[in-house]
């Protein structure tokens, strides 16, 4: 247990980072919440170099992010929230490096992984299908054609789902499915918090 980060890679860094991210008061905290991006991002970068234009703009996201945790010291989501807030929406609008318009990227793309995550789960064998279907229905709407084109042609390079149980690093397919199982609520609840809090701030079209 203590060595567990000495060990091989396994997807379940993140399910257990995600599980650690959301406290009694319904905050989303940030060390578990950048943890658990850096596990995804370790995951996509072994996935091939079809895929690092993906993995690139990720590790710039959460790159920025960890800058302003160490700069303010936030906590939580929250606190980054108010934060920046305290200098007014429109402010907040201008600003193409704020916490608050990076984290709401990092956000639409954690409901492209729960809906990718649920499609494995379900036992559609066709991964690119399942990609390009979470896709459209969360960040698609939010991107130019051409990244939306970059991006079906990467999702054709998936590995089958038999390969992408496996490669998750969790033990039999069964093991690995059930991890799924696990682990989906863990991110549905992150999505729907920082959901609501984004929401409520009118946070949710920030430039
Ligand atoms: C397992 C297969 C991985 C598929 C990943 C599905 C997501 C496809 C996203 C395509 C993103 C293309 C790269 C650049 C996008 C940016 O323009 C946007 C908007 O940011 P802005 O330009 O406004 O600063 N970036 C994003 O939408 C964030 C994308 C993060 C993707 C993280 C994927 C995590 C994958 C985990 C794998 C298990």
């Amino acid at each position: 247990m203590a060595a567990a980060a000495a060990g091989p890679f396994s997807l379940r860094e993140v399910l257990d980072a995600f599980r650690r991210c959301v406290t009694e008061q319904r905050e989303v905290l940030l060390e578990p919440y950048l943890s658990g991006w850096r596990g995804l991002i370790r995951f996509l970068q072994s996935l091939g170099a079809v895929f690092s234009f993906i993995s690139k703009d990720a590790v710039a996201k959460v790159a920025l992010l960890e800058g302003h945790q160490q700069q303010h010291g936030f906590v939580s989501l929250q606190s980054l929230v108010q934060h920046e807030l305290a200098a007014g929406l429109a402010a907040l609008r201008a600003r193409s490096d704020s916490g608050c318009r990076t984290v709401l990227r990092l956000h639409r793309a954690l409901r492209w992984l729960q809906l990718f995550l649920e499609g494995l789960r379900s036992g559609e064998p066709r991964t690119s299908v399942l990609c390009t279907d979470a896709y459209n229905a969360s960040l698609a709407q939010h991107h130019p054609w051409v990244v939306r084109k970059a991006a079906t042609v990467a999702f054709c390079a998936l590995p089958s789902r038999d390969a992408f149980l496996e490669i998750m690093n969790v033990g039999s397919q069964e093991e690995a499915v059930a991890m799924l199982g696990e682990a989906i609520p863990y991110i549905g609840n992150v999505y729907s918090i920082t959901q609501e809090l984004f929401t409520q701030h009118k946070l949710l079209d920030l430039p």
